[in-house]
């Protein structure tokens, strides 16, 4: 048993598209107001059961965007990530949450159990990765916005000096008993969330953005090891079937690494969107499955369902829809339907 079958009754509602070609209107709160009675403190959380609409049609006409590598931006680019972030952190809500940037968080803490140790895993983060750009485009007013990756095989031997934490980008470790992010860009940031922790009951995390960094070889500030670039180019070779290589990037020392090395909220399974580095962590991830993808079978996908007593062959098709976006797996095998590439 790797973790207990519990859910939140939350559900978020992203009206936006995802699919090229095709218009993304932002919601207005009003259509998305809670209606179900509250009963349970977490209950009282829910919004709407409204669920977005998206087509999973081929793309019509669209010029990709190119996702670039973390060190790759320009300042400005740079800053247009954090402009466009700590915009929608002071966003309103479209459910009860503190912000529109929270709504994400919610989103991922409501399908935890649905899209980890299941062949969903890749395919669910890649449409939830594009849903945030798509907000981020609409933010900043500029349709060519793309989500940046962060290459942590880079960093792998020393990852807390990646540029990425400079005092004036993310920031660095968490400081104090509470282990509160207090410099960068998302300095002093809250959420309060209801979430789990599988095995355990439901949890409310109210309070700052932590990271409590994971040391190597006991040194205060530091970040266990990543894996190196040798490790990823094997982890890409490591089989030819999608069902395979899944479980090995979920597994892999690439992404638990990211995860539990960062630690805070990024050590959390359900709330671990509270740190926006979440998104350059699983940015690179797809990038590493689209290589996969175009070296091997972009249309493969098949798996395990690795969440009880004993791994079993998952029940899948490219035509599961993924909750809550409305949009087959089948939709986004190829990056260029989403309309991003990576540089
Ligand atoms: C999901 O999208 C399909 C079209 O692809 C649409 O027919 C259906 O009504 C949508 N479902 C919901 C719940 O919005
Ligand atoms: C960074 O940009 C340069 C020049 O635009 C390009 O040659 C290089 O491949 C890019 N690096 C990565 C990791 O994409
Ligand atoms: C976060 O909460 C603390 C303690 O309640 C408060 O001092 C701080 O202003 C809050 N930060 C933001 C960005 O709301
Ligand atoms: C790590 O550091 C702590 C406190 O400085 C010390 O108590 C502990 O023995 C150290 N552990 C190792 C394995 O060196
Ligand atoms: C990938 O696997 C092939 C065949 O087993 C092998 O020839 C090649 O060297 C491997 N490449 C890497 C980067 O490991
Ligand atoms: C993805 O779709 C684009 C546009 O249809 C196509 O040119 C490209 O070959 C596809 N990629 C793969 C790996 O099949
Ligand atoms: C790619 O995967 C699909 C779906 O599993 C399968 O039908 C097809 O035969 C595979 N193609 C190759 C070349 O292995
Ligand atoms: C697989 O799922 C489909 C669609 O939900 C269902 O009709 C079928 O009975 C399932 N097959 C098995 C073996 O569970
Ligand atoms: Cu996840």
């Amino acid at each position: 048993m790797k973790f207990a079958a519990l859910y939140f009754l939350v559900t978020i509602s992203s009206t936006a598209s995802y699919l090229c070609g095709t218009k993304s209107p932002l919601p207005s709160a009003t259509t998305n107001s809670a209606t179900t009675p509250a009963t349970t403190p977490i209950q009282t959380a829910l919004p709407a059961t409204t669920q977005p609409v998206t087509t999973p049609a081929k793309p019509e006409t669209c010029k990709p965007v190119v996702r670039k590598e973390w060190r790759n931006l320009s300042e400005k680019e740079q800053q247009d990530f954090f402009t466009a972030i700590n915009i929608l952190k002071k966003a309103p809500s479209l459910g009860n949450y503190d912000s529109r940037y929270d709504d994400f968080v919610a989103i991922h803490s409501t399908q935890a159990d649905n899209i980890h140790f299941v062949p969903q895993f890749l395919p669910w983060h890649r449409i939830f990765l594009r849903s945030l750009e798509v907000e981020m485009q609409k933010v900043l007013n500029q349709p060519e916005y793309s989500l940046p990756y962060w290459n942590k095989a880079l960093d792998w031997d020393a990852p807390e000096k990646a540029p990425i934490w400079g005092p004036t980008k993310f920031g660095g470790n968490g400081q104090g008993e509470n282990n509160c992010v207090l410099d960068g860009q998302f300095a002093n940031w809250n959420s309060s969330i209801w979430t789990f922790y599988p095995g355990m009951t439901n949890t409310k995390k109210d309070g700052c953005l932590q990271r409590r960094f994971k040391k190597r070889n006991n040194i205060t500030d530091t970040i266990f090891e990543f894996a190196p670039p040798e490790e990823i180019a094997a982890l890409v070779n490591s089989s030819n079937q999608y069902a395979e290589f899944s479980t090995n990037l979920e597994w892999h020392l690439t992404h638990y690494g990211a995860h539990g090395g960062i630690g805070g909220d990024m050590g959390h399974f359900a709330d671990t969107v509270a740190d926006p580095i979440f998104f350059l962590h699983h940015n690179d991830l797809d990038k590493i499955w689209f290589d996969w993808q175009v070296n091997n079978n972009i249309s493969d996908y098949a798996g395990f369902d690795a969440r009880g007593e004993e791994n079993v062959v998952a029940n899948v098709t490219l035509d599961d829809i993924m909750e809550p976006f409305n949009i087959s797996v089948g939709a986004v095998m190829n990056i260029t339907d989403l309309c991003y590439q990576f540089e």
